[in-house]
């Protein structure tokens, strides 16, 4: 496709040593060249830099070196120009200027990564693991969006379409020579294990799935527990720094505090929580209901008990409460002696004043969490809430489909339900997407990218 000539500038704009316009479209070598005093852009070779000077009405405005990219061994494939200038936001403004002047337009957000897929140079997964990996907080998080790109995501689509088309072709031969009576059964003897294979394929993709995006979002760890255990302690010693207040008052902590904490490539979002009991007071009333609410959304909860005292019937309840979770158990304040709750199974002896056994809890949480992460994995992570959510309508719609065909419906009815199928499969990777999805998709990229 053939395109107007865009110019956006590439890095973050604010007091840096460099800035980076990145100009692409038919006319980048022209409009640049114009404005450029060094060697004539439009004569020199592909993939070559070159040092000069803005030039523009008259006036000297920047030493700068450009980078040459001839289409189509560029990001977009198109014809590509990136100039770097001097860092600061009047300089890189005035450059624009020049080449608006000259007959650019503006980027809009992510047009650049947009036309690198309209071009057919990357597909939409691809183009969204470039945004997740400028979003990017871990290694993992990083690791899972660079596996993206390299393109494991669409070949692994691409086989499952493929064993989808298998399925089609079988229906359309069925369809195509209705004459043969036993046909029909024929059809739903070898379809139906087709279906089935592929359904057990995409469950254990979305499986892996929720690794991917715990790996991605990070994990949502609510910290539980009575008043006056420890919980606000336990979330300032994790963090290394004094974030929730700390007394020896009961019912201190009456929001939710929030913090994020990086663990061998993960990302766990922390919540300390008001502490559970019965309560008239209503502020502390409207804490712990927010308590119980963050209860539900979490995918993990550290539950805190105070190990130099005997359970109590809240500690009994909250061990209740949070039994169907994904859960540690804590004994805190193992400074003060002997524990009182050693019969509890695999609770985490710690202390969160002297941080004695915190290296315990660091373990536990990266064992239940890493194993079931990419590192082992021979199928396809997906971290990509997108494409999580495409997965499901797929799974969905062929379970559909091996529901008609074993109820013998009409087969013109089974073959519906697996073209649904193949049509969430496209808009994975982008093959059958509609303009709505692209524009929605690339709009939320940052300028210049
Ligand atoms: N000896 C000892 N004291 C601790 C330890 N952890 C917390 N404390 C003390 O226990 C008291 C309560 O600590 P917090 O962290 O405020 O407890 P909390 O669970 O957040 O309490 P609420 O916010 O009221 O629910 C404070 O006096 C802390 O100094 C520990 O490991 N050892
Ligand atoms: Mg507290």
């Amino acid at each position: 496709m053939i395109f107007d000539t865009i110019v956006g500038v590439s890095t973050a704009i604010g007091y840096s040593a460099i800035n980076v316009i990145r100009v692409s479209g038919i006319e980048a070598f022209e409009m640049v060249s114009s404005i450029f005093k060094g060697k004539d852009l439009t004569t020199v070779l592909t993939h070559t830099v070159h040092y000069g000077h803005i030039v523009f009405q008259d006036a000297i405005i920047d030493e700068v070196v450009v980078t040459v990219f001839k289409a189509p061994r560029s990001f977009t494939t198109e014809n590509v120009v990136e100039i770097s200038v001097h860092g600061g936001s009047y300089i890189a403004s005035l450059v624009l200027e020049a080449l608006i002047s000259k007959g650019a337009r503006l980027a809009e957000p992510g047009e650049f990564t947009r036309r690198a897929y309209l071009n057919g140079r990357i597909d939409l997964t691809q183009a969204e693991s470039i945004m997740d990996m400028i979003n990017a907080k871990t290694r993992l998080q990083l690791q899972l969006a660079t596996s993206s790109l390299s393109g494991d995501v669409r070949k692994r689509m691409e086989s499952l379409q493929t064993e989808l088309l298998d399925i089609i072709a079988i229906i359309e031969v069925n369809i195509d020579y209705p004459e043969y009576d036993d046909v029909v059964t024929m059809t739903n003897e070898l379809i139906i294990p087709k279906i089935k294979q592929l359904i057990q394929s995409i469950q254990t993709i979305l499986e892996k799935a929720d690794s991917g995006k715990v790996i991605r979002d990070g994990i949502k760890t609510v910290i539980v527990g009575k008043p006056n255990v420890g919980k606000s302690s336990l979330l300032n010693t994790l963090l290394n720094e004094d974030k929730a207040i700390v007394t020896d008052i009961s019912g201190t902590t009456r929001d939710l505090v929030e913090g994020e904490l990086r663990l061998g490539g993960l990302l766990l979002r922390l919540i300390d929580t008001a502490g559970v009991r019965e309560t008239e007071d209503i502020v502390e009333k409207i804490g712990i209901d927010k308590t119980k609410k963050a209860l539900e959304q979490a995918d993990l909860v550290i539950l805190v008990l105070d190990q130099s005292r005997e359970l109590s019937k809240e500690d009994e309840l909250l061990l209740t409460l949070t039994q169907e979770k994904k859960r540690i158990i804590v004994g805190n304040k193992a400074d003060l002696g002997p524990s009182h709750l050693s019969n509890i199974s695999s609770i985490i002896s710690l202390s969160a004043k002297t941080k004695q056994g915190m290296n315990a809890l660091e373990v536990a949480l990266q064992d239940l969490f890493i194993h079931a992460s990419m590192h082992e994995s021979t199928e396809v992570v997906l971290g990509n809430t997108r494409h999580i959510g495409k997965m499901q309508e797929t799974l969905q719609a062929l379970q559909d489909a091996l529901h008609a065909a074993q109820s013998h419906l009409p087969i013109d009815m089974v073959e519906i339900d697996v073209k649904n199928a193949w049509t969430a499969l496209g808009e994975i990777t982008g093959d059958v997407a509609t303009d709505q999805l692209i524009q929605s998709l690339f709009s939320k990229f940052c300028l210049g990218k």
